[in-house]
């Protein structure tokens, strides 16, 4: 067996070390144009010639949960794309999320200002009543963050494709219930996939039916959002802020607008980072799988882009 791997500034030595543990005989390798073609491989945003040269790859295992950078290229047919489901992220994007969330509703922000500048101020307490939060995307890491901001107390609803059932979630599916679901919402969190039918999802027109003093917290994919509404709808004070862990260029450019917003937070999409030994623990094990002829989690559909 040949195994290939594909992560510019990746730990390779790790993901080797790793499977070469597991299955001593194989030939795990990192691939570059040329390399001799493999039979199962792990990547990270490889290139076209990844796939071109290797068109008799079984099964390839995405090293991360998005699929969008795998979706935009041609994939061999007959080649499996697994991707990471939770793998540790899931804990991780319910800390971000909810630590997003109370920094706003507690008015973290408006204390700190106060205390550097030696100010005693207690503000009213905000209701969570008043702050509704939608959670676009129920999938595996939506569902999680959606339920533990409900543990919270906050009423919560979810939105999906199909339609689901999520204890104590109020579940809206499919583009004919968007507006309802964003209308019911103040606090939006983004967790959806980028596929065609979600790219600048989060525009002028969704994002001014979110409750007046809407907060946005985006933990997908930059190109979910256009950027020049966000600043508009803040500059119009429909919106409050944003907490913004993943932009469409990514470093975000120094001279980008939304640097210096003192209504945005901007972190360099860390919300939930790849954990090195739960993913490798997972993709042995679905290897493992695999090669027994049993079925895997994380399984792309290709036709739905995620
Ligand atoms: P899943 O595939 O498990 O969940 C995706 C969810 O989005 C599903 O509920 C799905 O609906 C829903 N969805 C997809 N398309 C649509 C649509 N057109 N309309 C409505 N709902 C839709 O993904 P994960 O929860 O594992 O991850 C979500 C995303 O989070 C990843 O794709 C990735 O981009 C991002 N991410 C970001 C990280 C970061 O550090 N910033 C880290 C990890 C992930 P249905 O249930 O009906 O299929
Ligand atoms: C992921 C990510 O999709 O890191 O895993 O964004």
């Amino acid at each position: 067996m040949r195994i290939a791997l594909y992560q510019p500034d990746g730990p390779l030595e790790f993901w080797i070390n790793g499977l070469q543990a597991v299955w001593p005989q194989a030939e795990v390798a990192l691939w570059q144009p040329g390399s001799p073609p493999a039979d199962y491989a792990l990547a990270w945003a490889p290139p076209q010639a990844f796939f071109d040269e290797q068109p008799g790859l079984k099964a390839v295992f995405n090293l991360g949960a998005g699929v969008d950078a795998l979706m935009r290229l041609h994939i061999p047919p007959q080649t499996l794309v697994v991707r990471l489901d939770d793998a540790g992220m899931a804990a991780q994007m319910v800390e971000f999320v909810c630590h997003a969330l109370l920094r706003h509703f507690r008015d973290m922000d408006g204390y700190q200002t106060d205390a550097r500048a030696g100010r005693w101020v207690r503000r009213e307490p905000a209701l969570r009543s008043d702050f509704p939060v939608g959670v676009m995307g129920l999938g595996v890491l939506g569902t999680k963050v959606a339920q533990a901001v409900r543990g919270f107390g906050f009423p919560v609803q979810g939105w999906s494709r199909q339609p689901k059932a999520v204890d104590g979630v109020q579940c809206f599916a499919g583009s004919a219930q968007l507006d309802a679901f964003l209308a019911a919402s103040r606090v939006l969190v983004c967790l959806l996939p980028l596929t065609q039918d979600t790219e600048n999802i989060l525009n002028r027109h969704t994002l001014s039916q979110l409750k007046p003093g809407g907060y946005l917290v985006n933990v997908a994919r930059g190109a979910h959002l256009v950027d020049a509404d966000l600043l508009a709808l803040l500059d119009s004070g429909h919106l409050a802020g944003a907490t913004l862990d993943v932009f469409r260029t990514e470093p975000l450019p120094p001279q980008h607008p939304f640097w210096g917003r003192p209504q945005i937070h901007i972190t360099p999409h860390i919300s939930a980072r790849t954990l090195l030994p739960d993913s490798l623990a997972q993709i042995i094990a679905k290897l493992q799988a695999l090669l027994q002829g049993q079925p895997v989690a994380g399984v792309v559909q290709l036709e739905r882009g995620y």
